[in-house]
């Protein structure tokens, strides 16, 4: 018996599935009509056997169709939406309707967990969203890591000391780590650490407040002062976000934090200028210069978002007045180009000094002079605080950035004996809080995109933005550099004028080895928050990608080298070795800032936005006059 040939569509199916499932239903009907045994029968059969031969084909074709449909139905309700939608395509083309009848029955996938899910769907590269809420769940877990070795060991401490699992009052006694985590427990939506911090807050912080000592003004403003505010705002006072029902009610935060700032105005009060002293004596209210009489700049200009919000929050102008005569008297002192010194006497009212640096002691001077001058809603009340900002940034493009060698790293150095002086080419980790500041300062908030179609970009915006990133970049590469993947306390740059020979981070294969010098000396890490805090704001301005994977590369590093195991982590004495020296410290600011800004990196860019509110110092989001309000949650 000679084989006869297989219909067309059958014989395709072996070897072409892609090329049949292009073909439509009146080609393969045509193919099979015009096959060479068809043909031949067409022309020897008489008429009543070919109009037989057509009603088969007819009910033939009527079958199928039925067959074809039911079987896709049943695809639809079992299988996800991506192969849905082939199935809706391949309803509508009649070719399809073959494919499903000739085809084997489709493979379902195997009926997995919802966790197995997540896993398979996160490790698809196209799954972008998923990646990166199961990234963010990552960072929920590691402060909940973090508050556990703090709330067993050391509650009601300022710090943990997470190896040898005691608390030490570092910052004055006020339990520092409980109001710094206060509101990142509150934006993570983490309700029982909520209802713990908060209930230790209404129970215990304004006992404290009314005994403890000697605190530092500035230290306790940004973390006490600043956590409180926020926290008040969060969980739906003065008509904010209600993040949380957990803990008191926000009043408590509210009547907390108007203790705490009565105390810490007698630092103003006692001050012959309108410099403040830089601490205050809580129990009896008296406030007292540093051992050397000097104030730090930034630290006497780090103040006003918290003083201004209690101010407008409590209906006592008080706190903003005594705070914001600090800006407005700077204002009227002289500086090189914008920029200033480091220390300022409460004595005289003038700088003191010559050491310009936007490292330790000088950095939130500049950042609040932009920050106020947005949480006031850019009124024409506060518009030098903008000139002074704009002043200072060119300033810092002038005299402090240049680029280091072979590889064109562009960095911040420091005047340490003022403009006329020597550069040095010394980089705080602390300077990486400038990114996102002039990223910030360039489109208020925006996103870069919006701020280009509003034709709100000046060419000093331009140049602010170009500079936060090439800086960002830098100091994500103070961590790349390094054989743990952190970035030292300070690192300085090889140039033309410096070079010093065996000071590496460690990491043989960082393009960078020979750019970046760490001396033995600032090798340590903190846990600090300024690079994750600006990829945070470069990631929300620009909508570029690589923030999101830089942040997370720093994150799996503080994962691998810092977390320990009984709870909290630790800062770090050497990122350059392996395994790493520990120190035996968590800094408040971990909790406070580090991951509540990884957090942020990986949410939804309309979650607590740039737009609506800045964030303090301390990463304490305070509103924006007039802009705050209905904002999405969670
Ligand atoms: C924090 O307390 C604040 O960010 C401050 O402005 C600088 N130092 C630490 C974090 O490094």
């Amino acid at each position: 018996m000679s084989s006869s040939p297989l219909p067309y569509s059958v014989k395709d199916v072996s070897y072409d599935n892609a090329k049949f499932r292009h073909r439509s239903l009146t080609k393969v009907v045509n193919r099979m009509l015009l096959s060479h045994k068809v043909k031949r029968n067409c022309f020897t059969w008489s008429t009543g056997k070919f109009l037989a031969m057509m009603m088969i084909f007819g009910l033939v074709y009527l079958f199928m169709s039925r067959a074809s449909q039911d079987s896709s139905g049943a695809v639809r309700s079992t299988i996800d939406g991506r192969i849905d939608r082939d199935d809706d395509k391949a309803v509508a083309d009649g070719g399809g309707r073959f494919k499903k009848f000739w085809s084997k029955t489709p493979r379902l996938p195997p009926n997995l967990s919802p966790d197995e899910k997540v896993k398979l769907s996160v490790n698809d590269p196209n799954n972008y969203q998923l990646r990166w809420v199961s990234r963010q769940q990552k960072v929920k877990d590691a402060f909940v890591h973090a508050w556990s070795g703090y709330k067993k060991y050391a509650m009601g401490y300022d710090e943990l000391m997470p190896l040898s699992k005691h608390g030490v009052d570092g910052l004055g006694g006020l339990g520092a780590t409980v109001v710094d985590s206060l509101d990142t427990a509150i934006i993570m939506g983490l309700d029982d650490i909520v209802s713990e911090a908060g209930s230790w807050v209404e129970t215990q912080l304004s006992d404290r407040i009314n005994q403890k000592g000697q605190v530092n003004l500035f230290e306790t403003t940004i973390r006490v002062l600043g956590g409180l505010l926020s926290a008040y705002h969060l969980t739906g006072g003065d008509g904010g976000m209600r993040l949380s029902k957990k803990g008191p009610q926000p009043v408590i935060y509210l009547n907390t934090a108007k203790n705490l700032a009565d105390r810490l105005l007698s630092a103003f009060a006692a001050s012959p200028t309108v410099i403040p002293y830089s601490d205050v004596t809580l129990r009896d209210s008296s406030g007292h210069p540093a051992p050397d009489g000097l104030s730090s700049t930034s630290e006497v200009s780090t103040l006003q978002l918290e003083f201004n919000y209690l101010s407008m929050v409590s209906g006592d102008p008080k706190y903003s007045v005594e705070a914001m005569k600090v800006l407005e008297h700077m204002k009227g002192l002289s500086k090189v180009e914008g920029l200033v010194p480091i220390y300022i006497s409460p004595q005289t009212g003038e700088f003191h000094g010559e050491n310009i640096r936007l490292g330790s002691r000088g950095d939130s001077y500049y950042e609040y002079l932009l920050k106020v001058w947005l949480q006031q809603g850019t009124s024409e009340n506060v518009t030098y605080l903008h000139e002074m900002y704009i002043e200072a940034m060119k300033g810092v493009r002038n005299l402090l950035v240049r680029k280091s060698v072979p590889n064109g790293l562009v960095f911040v150095g420091e005047l340490p004996y003022g403009a006329k002086g020597s550069f040095s080419p010394k980089m705080d980790h602390l300077v990486c809080f400038l990114p996102g500041t002039l990223a910030l300062g360039a489109t208020k908030g925006l996103t870069k995109e919006r701020a280009l179609k509003g034709n709100l970009l000046t060419f000093e915006d331009f140049e602010n933005l170009k500079l936060a990133e090439d800086l960002a970049h830098t100091c994500f590469e103070m961590y790349s550099v390094t054989s743990t993947g952190l970035a030292p306390e300070i690192a300085y740059f090889h140039t033309e004028d410096y070079s010093e020979e065996g000071l590496g981070g460690g990491n043989k294969s960082s393009e960078y080895q020979n750019d970046i010098i760490i001396k033995h000396a600032d090798r340590h890490n903190l846990l600090r928050p300024e690079t994750v805090e600006s990829l945070f704001v470069l990631y929300r301005i620009t909508e570029n990608e690589k923030y999101r994977d830089w942040g997370w590369q720093i994150f799996e590093a503080f994962e691998r080298y810092t977390k320990v195991d009984s709870g909290g982590y630790t800062s770090l004495d050497d990122v350059t070795s392996l395994p790493p020296r520990t120190r035996d410290k968590m800094e408040t600011f971990f909790l406070g800032e580090t991951l509540k800004y990884l957090y942020l990196l990986f949410s939804d860019s309309d979650f607590i936005p740039l737009d609506k509110f800045v964030f303090n110092t301390e990463a304490h989001p305070i509103p924006i006059k007039g802009a705050a309000g209905a904002t999405k949650s969670g």
